[in-house]
């Protein structure tokens, strides 16, 4: 036992040495490598020795090189070994936080995020199980309708304000957009002198814009089917903006990024077990929320979707007003007569992060295509989409609306929506091959 909490913790040590400004420079070139000083996990670590090698296969991503260049550049100190804390509790989010911000000081303010981030989940999560409890269940007694024309739920209108709170309270965010929102939301005039006034001391905006569905799938959740909040966190591009005058389009414009931009997203899914799963550009984590001690604890280090799955994901009833390449997609998986020559099963809970949550698990593909009456599909590019495919690629998996990469779509809303495939690599080039057989003037989609 010992030996393999040690070996959690090594490995939790490895999975601090890249990160998401990394992984932009190494593809834009734009900032050098970051230098890290970690330890790289010993083999002889007990059941855990194969997770290097399991991390070391993505090869689609820069991961295990910037890993060992990281260990070639070492620096002083090495990381800690965490031997006595890990021996109690295992890497909790926090720690991992902690130990990511001093390897990458210039990632510092994040630390603070998902603090906040988690405090929100934790909330969300009591609110959601007790929702049958203390009357939280069904829709506003207002008959409030959001932005997206959907009547909001209690819980949606409550989960947004928590999340929204938790946020703007770290002092660091400049703006945010959410689903249940139909602006940005100013952020709180006296925050300098309140919170963090010697970090906000030469800035009039935080660094970070985040965006968020605070909890996606609401439409279940008074029927306990699972839910989640999605999260994706952007370097905020501009200097200044006032939300109280006319610029406002100003300040939606710095959420309009594409999700190749994004600095960290995750998600929370609230199911049997409370998940955190995220990102910081390089692989993706799982933490494991633990209510004895209150922490969410790394239970998924260096998650790997495999390469090809046997469940397909979608609302199946919208199949008739599908496009043909995926009609003939899903024939094929149906019926054993695709790629693979496997007859796939279908699981599908209508709840993207229940859905996404073991895509990434146990493969396979998952998807809310464009059809006949939604020609853009359901899901938003900027709060569900993006996000959600930064943490599917960080896994070696592949997400797309069936042309191009989703990561690589400039939003030009907010609220935009974007037909999304995504999940393991065959699976979506399988996908990808019923398209290039088609051509685009004939797709639903016409971005
Ligand atoms: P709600 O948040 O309104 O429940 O919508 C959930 C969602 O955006 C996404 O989580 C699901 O994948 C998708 O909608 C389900 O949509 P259908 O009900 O049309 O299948």
């Amino acid at each position: 036992m010992q030996r393999i909490v040690v070996a959690l913790c090594l490995s939790a040590a490895a999975a601090l040495v890249p990160n998401s400004a990394a992984a932009r420079s190494a593809a834009s070139n734009a900032k050098a490598p970051l230098k890290v000083g970690l330890r790289r996990p010993k083999r002889e670590y007990g059941s855990m020795a194969g997770k290097e090698e399991l991390c070391t296969t993505l090869s689609q991503h820069w991961l295990h090189a910037s890993r060992f260049a990281a260990t070639l550049e070492r620096v002083a100190p090495t990381a800690p070994i965490f031997s006595d804390v890990c021996s109690e509790t295992g890497v909790t989010l926090s720690r991992f936080m902690i130990e990511t911000a001093l390897a990458n000081p210039e990632l510092s303010e994040l630390e603070s995020i998902f603090s906040s981030i988690e405090t929100a989940s934790k909330t969300i999560s009591n609110l959601v199980r007790r929702s049958s409890l203390t009357g939280l269940t069904g829709y506003l007694d207002s008959g409030n309708i959001n932005i997206q024309g959907e009547e909001q739920k209690k819980l949606d209108v409550i989960t947004n304000d928590v999340l929204k709170n938790a946020l703007r309270y770290t002092g660091r965010m400049g703006v945010l957009a959410s689903e249940e929102e139909d602006a940005p939301v100013e952020v709180d005039d006296d925050i300098e002198e309140k919170y963090q006034k010697e970090v906000l001391v030469e800035k009039t905006r935080g660094k970070y814009v985040a965006v968020f569905d605070p909890l996606d799938g609401s439409s279940n959740v008074d029927a306990g089917i699972p839910t989640g909040t999605i999260f994706g966190i952007f370097e905020d591009k501009q200097d200044e903006c006032d939300l109280t005058a006319d610029d406002l389009d100003t300040c939606l414009e710095t959420t309009l990024q594409p999700g190749n931009s994004l600095v960290a997203s995750g998600y929370v899914l609230y199911s049997s077990a409370t998940h955190l799963f995220m990102t910081l550009g390089a692989g993706t984590y799982g933490f494991t929320y633990d209510e004895h001690i209150g922490e969410f604890v790394l239970t998924h280090p260096c998650v790997e979707i495999p390469k090809r799955g046997k469940i397909y994901s979608c609302n199946e009833a919208n199949r008739p007003y599908w496009d043909k390449p995926l009609q003939d997609y899903f024939e094929g998986l149906s019926t054993g007569t695709g790629e693979s020559k496997t007859q796939y099963t279908s699981r599908y809970i209508g709840s993207m992060v229940g859905d996404v949550h073991r895509t990434l698990l146990y493969g396979g593909v998952f998807g809310y295509p464009a059809d006949a009456k939604n020609k853009n599909g359901k899901l938003r590019l900027l709060y569900e989409a993006a996000p959600m495919a930064f943490l599917v690629e960080q896994a070696g998996g592949a997400a797309t609306t069936g042309r191009g990469r989703i990561m690589d779509i400039e939003p030009t809303n907010v609220h935009q929506r974007v037909p999304c495939m995504l999940g393991s690599v065959d699976d979506v080039n399988e996908l990808l091959g019923h398209y290039s057989k088609t051509s685009p003037a004939e797709d639903i989609y016409q971005p």
